[in-house]
């Protein structure tokens, strides 16, 4: 590097944490105070986990290169998976999305066929969430003020809905939506039930459209 004021070729100067050039012949320093921006930069990018840090520590666990614990502890690494895109009956590797509203990204997978989870990544470790109870098919929704994760069960007799809303590690937002077919009096009824609180039919449309915009 030449020295811009006096253009004499600069050499390496390095003081506590503090690197960068400095000319012998005019003693002008450059670099040093760029340097400790950057150094600066990228610790506080760390201590937050960053985007760039998040990626970097999925495709490592895809090499094999990091394991990840299971809601019981365990320390799983990617063999202990069964990845195939094409088969339904294996775990697919989804998208990269903020599922839980921290400014990070989570690493989602699929299946097996419309199950999935999460792969969080804090504090430099990977960790499988959900960490509460999961129902069946899993579905992630986009809406202005964040990721919802819909867990949802539908078959002849039963509609069952679950939608959280993540707050980093936490829940936010948790309701349950149930539609079922009872027996009562010796009729078939229909029962709507939110967070196990039977309500009326009318209430129980306006609030899954609520909470749900443009689902159904
Ligand atoms: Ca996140």
């Amino acid at each position: 590097m030449i020295c811009e004021k006096c253009k004499t070729e600069m050499v390496r100067y390095k003081e506590n944490n503090i690197q960068g050039w400095k000319c012998p012949a005019c003693g002008n320093i450059t670099i040093c105070i760029l340097f400790a921006i950057i150094l600066c930069s990228c610790t506080i990018q760390n201590s937050q986990g960053s985007f760039s840090d998040a990626d970097s520590a999925f495709d490592e666990f895809f090499a094999g290169e990091r394991f990840v614990l299971s809601p019981e502890g365990a320390e799983l690494r990617v063999d202990d998976f069964e990845f195939d895109e094409s088969d339904s009956n294996c775990y697919r590797v989804g998208a990269r999305k903020d599922v839980d509203n921290d400014g990070v990204v989570e690493q989602i997978i699929d299946g097996p066929f419309s199950n999935g989870f999460y792969i969080d990544y804090n504090n430099d470790a990977l960790s499988i969430f959900p960490q509460f109870e999961h129902y069946g098919n899993v579905t992630y929704l986009d809406y202005d003020d964040g990721c919802r994760i819909l867990y949802w069960d539908v078959n002849s007799g039963i509609q069952f809905y679950r939608l959280i809303k993540m707050d980093g590690t936490s829940i936010a937002e948790d309701t349950q939506f149930l539609y079922s077919e009872e027996y009562e009096d010796g009729d078939t009824v229909w029962k709507y039930r939110i967070n196990g609180e039977e309500v009326e039919e009318e209430y129980f449309i306006s609030e899954i459209n609520r909470l749900l915009p443009g689902y159904f």
